[in-house]
């Protein structure tokens, strides 16, 4: 297919029409209503889709566009800057009020990056956790009264009698001493299971409330939890600070841990971000073969684990009836297959790279590339595959003044930003 240029507003349109994103790419129809906030048209190269691998499934996508949509091109010179290759199995990465990065290690350390670009000691601190397999010391996020509750939040699978479960912990920072105090488990992911894969666990805050994703703990045994309420698989889990469920949560009022539940039907979210302009909420899911998705979560919904999936079981078996879709259970809005292992991701809310505003950015795994998926009316039209060429698994993304900060299992944070 040839090179095509299109325009797209960059700014989310609420008046596009629900099915506008069905038609053909060039003939959306016109937005007539004023916008409150006009953009610039930002204009973005399409191309060819940039998977070219065979898929592993032959399912059909629910709608168009779902899976490999058409890639595109940053225009924009930006540079890719090695920062350090210091890091022990890095996990997540947020960025403190000053600038300086904060740095989860799974074996349970904390790292700050200086703006200086050098990096603290490992700050120690955590209660036990399981570090085998994929648990240990999962996301940080800051708080957002971290200039005066000097407040960090973490993920993490605590080591217990029973095995290891995901939890949830604060503790709070001296900046000067770079000690962590007052730790605090808030919340627990119940129950326990000895298993060391699938814990989730991506973590980000809107409205002062704890967004939270939780996995099915990759066994045959704990699958099945993921539908129900009463138990911490394969959630979206929604607490205050301190660890308390939110009343107007939707299952609030079935009592125990539905009280938690903010939305279910989830394998292994080990990615969360929330849109720049809508605030809506993104997750990332590790399918099995062939099916990782981008879910756009809302209170309640069900996505569909292990009931409906665009994958299959790694030997090739297909998972329960084989279907994709069932009434009730939530679509992804983009799946990829074959799979990429997508983790951490943010949106970029920045123009410093006007193409990039509002663009939705993937740490992938397997596929060792930084996926970015340009996003209009809540659907992927566009994707471009960033750092192939360094052969690294990415683990988790962060944005600051425009600014692009990736790990990886390697060890290795890199800094991408306007040349
Ligand atoms: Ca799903």
């Amino acid at each position: 297919m040839k090179s095509t240029f299109l325009f797209i507003l960059l700014s989310l349109s609420l008046t596009l029409s629900a099915c506008a994103p069905q038609l053909p790419i060039d003939e959306e129809p016109i937005i007539e209503e004023p916008i409150d906030e006009p953009t610039e048209p930002i204009d973005i190269v399409l191309t060819d889709p940039v998977e070219i691998s065979p898929r592993d499934n032959n399912f059909e996508p629910a709608f168009s566009g779902q899976t490999r949509s058409q890639g595109t091109i940053t225009r924009t010179p930006y540079s890719v800057e090695l920062i350090t290759s210091d890091l022990v199995e890095p996990w997540g990465v947020d960025v403190l009020p000053d600038g300086r990065l904060i740095i989860t290690e799974k074996r349970g350390t904390l790292r700050i990056l200086n703006l200086d670009n050098t990096l603290s000691s490992p700050i120690a601190g955590f209660p036990a956790l399981n570090t085998l397999g994929q648990g240990g010391l999962l996301d940080v996020a800051v708080s957002p009264n971290f200039e005066s509750d000097a407040t960090l939040f973490f993920t993490l699978s605590l080591r217990t009698n029973s095995g290891s479960v995901s939890a949830v912990a604060k503790a709070t920072l001296d900046t000067k001493t770079l000690s962590l105090n007052d730790v605090q488990v808030i919340h627990r992911a119940d129950p326990s299971f000895n298993g060391n894969g699938h814990f989730g666990s991506r973590m980000v805050i809107k409205n002062n409330a704890l967004y939270v994703s939780t996995g099915d703990r990759q066994s045959f045994e704990t699958r099945n939890n993921v539908q129900l309420l009463n138990n911490g698989y394969g959630k979206i889990l929604r607490m205050t600070f301190d660890g308390e469920p939110i009343t107007s949560n939707p299952f609030y009022t079935q009592g125990g841990y539905a009280r938690f539940v903010y939305a279910l039907g989830l394998r292994n979210t080990q990615g969360l971000a929330l849109h720049p302009i809508t605030a809506s909420l993104y997750a990332s899911d590790m399918g099995p073969r062939g099916g990782d998705e981008i879910n756009l979560i809302e209170s309640s919904n069900n996505y569909g684990w292990p009931i409906i999936t665009y994958g299959s079981e790694y030997n090739g078996q297909r998972i329960g009836q084989g279907i994709t879709s069932q009434e009730g259970l939530t679509q992804p809005i983009y799946y990829w297959d074959p799979s990429i292992a997508p983790s951490g991701m943010t949106f970029y809310d920045s123009n410093v790279i006007p193409e990039w505003e509002n663009n939705l950015f993937v740490a992938a795994l397997r596929g060792s590339h930084l996926a970015r998926l340009v996003i209009d009316d809540d659907r992927v039209v566009a994707e471009e595959r960033l750092l192939s060429d360094l052969g690294e698994r990415f683990r988790d993304v962060s944005v600051h003044d425009g600014v692009l900060f990736t790990i990886t299992d390697s060890g290795r944070l890199y800094r991408i930003r306007k040349e």
